[in-house]
């Protein structure tokens, strides 16, 4: 993460991640060899949850994940929380506690 991307920052930041009815509103940044991925995504794969999934490594995907979320750090899980606004939510940890309170006891 440059300087710049440090300060940029997303408009949402200190806002609590909002919280969504389906699995298709959400999207995981991420790249293959990220531990901090593996670890977002062997969770994703606990819950048996269908998420897309965006390498960053593809130019257009960075570049979507810069322009909305302001850093290029994965994993970034991007939440639709209404049609066309998104909220970008880093760390891995952060986005584990996420999915396991939204999703992690569906029927
Ligand atoms: N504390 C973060 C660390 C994430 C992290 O360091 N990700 C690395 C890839 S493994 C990254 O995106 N570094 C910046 C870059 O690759 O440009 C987390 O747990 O999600």
């Amino acid at each position: 993460m440059s300087l710049f991307d440090w300060f940029k920052g997303a408009d949402h930041e200190g806002a609590p991640a909002p919280v969504v009815d389906s699995l298709d509103k959400l999207a995981l940044y991420q790249k293959a060899w990220c531990p901090y991925c593996q670890r977002v995504k062997a969770v994703i794969g606990e819950l048996d949850l269908e998420i897309t999934e965006y390498d960053t490594n593809e130019p257009a995907h960075l570049q979507a994940l810069l322009a909305g979320g302001g850093q290029r750090m994965v994993p970034c899980l991007r939440i639709e929380h209404a049609p066309g606004q998104y909220y970008w939510l880093y760390e891995s940890m952060d986005i584990i506690a996420y999915l396991r309170r939204h999703f992690g006891e569906r029927a």
